[in-house]
């Protein structure tokens, strides 16, 4: 059976739930300090999440709800300013502990590393973000614990294109067939299974409603003894919350499938 030697994590949505009361806030926040006549509600940032990345999010916004000001500003700098003081905000929210992991994340990482296997995180924010982000609600030294991070604008294509992915495991130095992805998009599974990643999808209040074919298992969370997931899709047994032993399986069930079905051995 295949051994499930590396973990690769997602950040936004998967690590913690950050984009309602995070970085849309951010933003809000950011437009507010330019006297910018903008406000993201929740519904309308449900329909930019649509777009990975923030500067590519902000320049679709600009695109399609105010052309007008392309002629009035140079897009591209405005863009990096704006993302760069959003930035800012959204990590004085963290620091503030106004966004905690998800349930189970921080006691899977921790038996992950007890059995020795290695961690990963392939994003679209930014590295700072990621670093805030681990030091601040795992541990001081937590992003010292990952073999690689791979976020942001280390590469050009955003998910769902299976960049970022492949870029994580060209550094763990893991096979895909070892590996298990954690995702809360349609748009991450599908940059996880282009990497031919078998893959664990938490849903969130935004991504509940999305098509999540390919994953080997989708739930409402990882988990807890005493708090246990409900599957939404897939078959975890007699699991209530996702261990390393469920992992196991699911890579042995579903990895296999997947080499069958690419042909990979
Ligand atoms: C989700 C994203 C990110 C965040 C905002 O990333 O699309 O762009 O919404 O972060 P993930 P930035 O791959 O972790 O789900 O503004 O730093 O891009």
């Amino acid at each position: 059976m295949t051994r499930l030697s590396a973990l690769i994590f997602d950040v936004d949505g998967t690590l913690a739930e950050t984009e309602r009361h995070g970085h849309r806030v951010a933003f809000n926040e950011c437009f507010t300090a330019h006297d910018l006549p903008w406000f993201w509600s929740e519904g309308l940032y449900g329909d930019l999440l649509k777009v990975m990345g923030g500067k590519e999010r902000l320049r679709h916004f600009i695109e399609h709800y105010h052309p007008e000001l392309q002629l009035q500003v140079e897009l591209e700098q405005f863009v990096k300013q704006i993302h760069k003081e959003k930035t800012q905000y959204y990590q004085s929210y963290v620091q503030a502990g106004k966004i905690p992991l998800r349930p189970g994340i921080a006691r899977l990482i921790c038996a992950a590393r007890d059995a020795g296997l290695k961690l990963a995180i392939a994003t679209t924010t930014t590295l700072e973000n990621v670093h805030t982000l681990l030091e601040h609600k795992l541990h001081p030294e937590a992003a010292s614990w990952f073999s690689v991070i791979s976020a942001g604008d280390v590469v050009k294509a955003k998910k769902p294109a299976a960049d970022i992915y492949l870029h994580a495991l060209k550094h763990l130095h893991v096979p895909a067939e070892e590996c298990i992805a954690f995702e809360d998009t349609a748009h991450g599974l599908q940059s996880a299974l282009k990497s031919n990643l078998t893959t664990v999808v938490t849903v969130n209040d935004y991504t509940c409603d999305e098509d999540f074919t390919g994953a080997a298992l989708v739930l409402d969370q990882l988990g807890e003894p005493d708090h246990p997931f409900k599957v939404l899709a897939g078959d975890a047994g007699d699991a209530h919350y996702v261990d390393i032993p469920l992992l196991q399986t699911l890579l042995g069930e579903h990895g296999g499938l997947r080499q069958r079905k690419t042909g990979s051995n």
